[in-house]
């Protein structure tokens, strides 16, 4: 098995530095130069010093295989009661390059069984890296993957590979049929922007389709193919959709929702009370942004609402470090999962010293909120199952300029779910119409430790005992001209006593009446180095990689702040341990 648990002389950092690097520098002088995507690749690697380098910050309860690079998501699929997860993974090293198709499988999506990578380069038509791509069922309940192969020559080609044995449980060797590449870049395609093909659809017609990410200039594509028989793909005349000044759109995703509650639709499903997404991953600003809009299956034309911005500046999955995610359909529990990528935001030598890098966020499903304006989130329920011992805090009051400490678990991988009651929004500070589309430079503006009227208040999570280090998770709310404006916060800048981290602050903003429901709650899942959060029952996601010196293990504490005028209540506070250790088999 490729990715065995590490032997115990890999923990040791200084051996680990050289032998990674020995081992980077002798595939570099087998295979010749390297790819590069949208990731750097490291010709020298510098050496770290061991103190900085502490393995108990590996998540467990995420998805993190036990050693090197991983990034996007692939092809995440059902199949014959078993679930599998695809992923971009460098066997050689903890930073990107070599990449193939690593490959997991569960029947929970949440205990994993890692395998051998099922795509890996070894054809003209992959040679230099098998980059991401989806799954598709097709009838008779065959399995194909589509994804991106680079050439020789370094073009972007798309290719199919069929499970070798159906019979295999866990499809764990996959074959390439000779006609590759499927889809070859033709004219007026830029061959080093061509690639992440989507899971394929069939509408009222008898074709399928799929698109591809593109660019043209500066303007993103998704590029529509067409076929009757899945072996041969025609170019459809226009993009599915292409939006100015957008740069290169990464791994898109095209499915459907349903309009009135919380059920998946099947990547094909059509007709009356069913919207679509389109998400598009910015090559340019590394992070995603996704239209709600109407599919015309005949014409094969999609029309984003009006409802939200069509650019950067439009609403996202996750406003903090998520990308290059991908949805699929789960038959067995009629939901659509959304898997997305949190890479590491340490420095780069450390990562190579730590000998991993790059997790996947917790699956978490995804429906068409009751507005019909934005998709909600939430994380799937197999995940309550990893919850332990818990405490409630209830009905206590948190005046502005108090803190209190949630006593009683390890809250160094804790789910903790809290609802705040609100009042006093008369104090709310006014709100600036020109914040309106950027609310992380708002955020980076009112950090946690800036008195408000109205907020901030929230968590402070992974936060030692006297709180030199925490990572703050608030809500700080508005007064607008005719509404209050509720903006949701991550700031990590006290995360760590370690210098020369990045810790950006992430913000998106809530769209709840809080004038009308006078509450709010937060959802935060921690793990030792990542914390995602979930803001009005799933409305608003951010993710943040944080690596604290002191606030490790036990020593971890989270605490409830509020460092606005008015006070607010905690209504209800619940806080589970999760106890793992280590995922097993991812
Ligand atoms: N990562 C893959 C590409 C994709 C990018 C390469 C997004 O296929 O565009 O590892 O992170």
């Amino acid at each position: 098995m490729g990715m065995g648990k590490p032997s115990g002389v890999w923990w040791t950092p200084w051996l680990a530095v050289v032998l990674v690097h020995w081992l980077l520098c002798a595939t570099e002088r087998r295979r010749g130069p390297v790819v590069e995507a949208s990731h750097e690749v490291f010709a020298s690697l510098q050496s770290v010093p061991a103190s900085v380098v502490d393995n108990r910050l590996r998540t467990g309860y995420h998805f993190q295989p036990p050693r090197n690079w991983i990034n996007d998501p692939n092809g995440p699929m059902y199949y014959n009661g078993v679930y599998h997860l695809f992923y971009q993974y460098n066997p050689n090293g903890s930073v990107w390059g070599h990449i193939v198709w690593a490959h997991s499988v569960s029947t929970d999506l949440v205990n994993w069984i890692a395998l051998e990578p099922a795509i890996r380069p070894s054809k003209p038509f992959d040679i230099n890296g098998c980059w991401s791509g989806s799954a598709t069922v097709l009838p008779g309940n065959r399995p194909v993957i589509f994804y991106t192969g680079i050439d020789p020559q370094q073009r972007q080609l798309q290719n199919v590979a069929y499970p070798k044995d159906l019979s295999d449980r866990y499809l764990r060797e996959w074959v390439k049929p000779d006609y590759n590449p499927a889809i070859a870049p033709g004219d007026g395609i830029n061959a080093s922007a061509f690639r992440d093909p989507t899971t394929a659809w069939r509408g009222p017609g008898s074709h399928w389709k799929l698109v591809v990410g593109s660019k043209w200039n500066r303007r993103g594509k998704a590029i529509l193919y067409r076929s009757r028989d899945f072996v041969h793909w025609v170019k459809a005349k226009h993009p599915l959709h292409t939006v100015k000044d957008t740069g290169m759109w990464e791994c898109p995703d095209f499915y459907p929702v349903a309009v009135k509650g919380r059920r998946g639709l099947d990547t094909s499903a059509y007709g009356d009370g069913v919207k679509h997404v389109l998400k598009v991953s910015l090559d340019l600003r590394r992070y995603e942004y996704y239209t709600l809009g109407k599919y015309y299956h005949y014409q094969d034309k999609y029309v984003p609402d009006n409802t939200s911005a069509d650019d950067h500046t439009g609403l996202r999955y996750d406003y903090g470090n998520f990308y290059a995610s991908k949805t699929f359909f789960d038959p067995k529990k009629q939901r659509r999962i959304l898997w997305g990528w949190a890479n590491e935001s340490d420095a780069k030598h450390v990562d190579i010293a730590k000998g991993w890098a790059g997790i996947q966020a917790v699956p978490r499903t995804i429906w068409l909120d009751s507005s019909g304006r934005q998709l909600v989130q939430w994380p799937i329920e197999e995940l309550e199952s990893l919850r332990g011992k818990h405490v409630v805090v209830e009905h206590k009051k948190v005046s502005g300029g108090d803190t209190f400490e949630v006593e009683g678990i390890n809250s160094s991988q804790a789910d903790v779910e809290v609802a705040f009651e609100v009042s006093g929004l008369e104090k709310a500070e006014a709100f600036d119409p020109s914040w309106a589309t950027d609310a992380e430079a708002l955020c980076g503006q009112k950090r946690a430790h800036v008195k408000g009227g109205v907020g901030p208040f929230g968590l402070l999570v992974l936060a030692s005992a006297n709180m030199e280090e925490k990572t703050a998770v608030f809500f700080r709310i508005f007064k607008a001209e005719h509404k209050h404006v509720i903006l949701m916060c991550h700031d990590p800048t006290r995360s760590s006593m370690r210098p020369n981290l990045y810790r950006p602050t992430f913000a998106g903003y809530v769209d709840v009446d809080i004038a009308k429901t006078g509450k709010i709650s937060l959802r935060s899942l921690i793990d030792h180095s990542v914390v995602e959060s979930f803001g009005a029952e799933g409305k608003t996601c951010i993710t943040s990689r944080v690596y604290p010196s002191l606030a490790i293990g036990k020593d971890a504490h989270l605490f409830v702040f509020n460092n606005g005028l008015a006070d607010v209540k905690v209504s209800e506070l619940k806080a589970w341990e999760i106890r793992r250790p280590l995922m097993n088999g991812a």
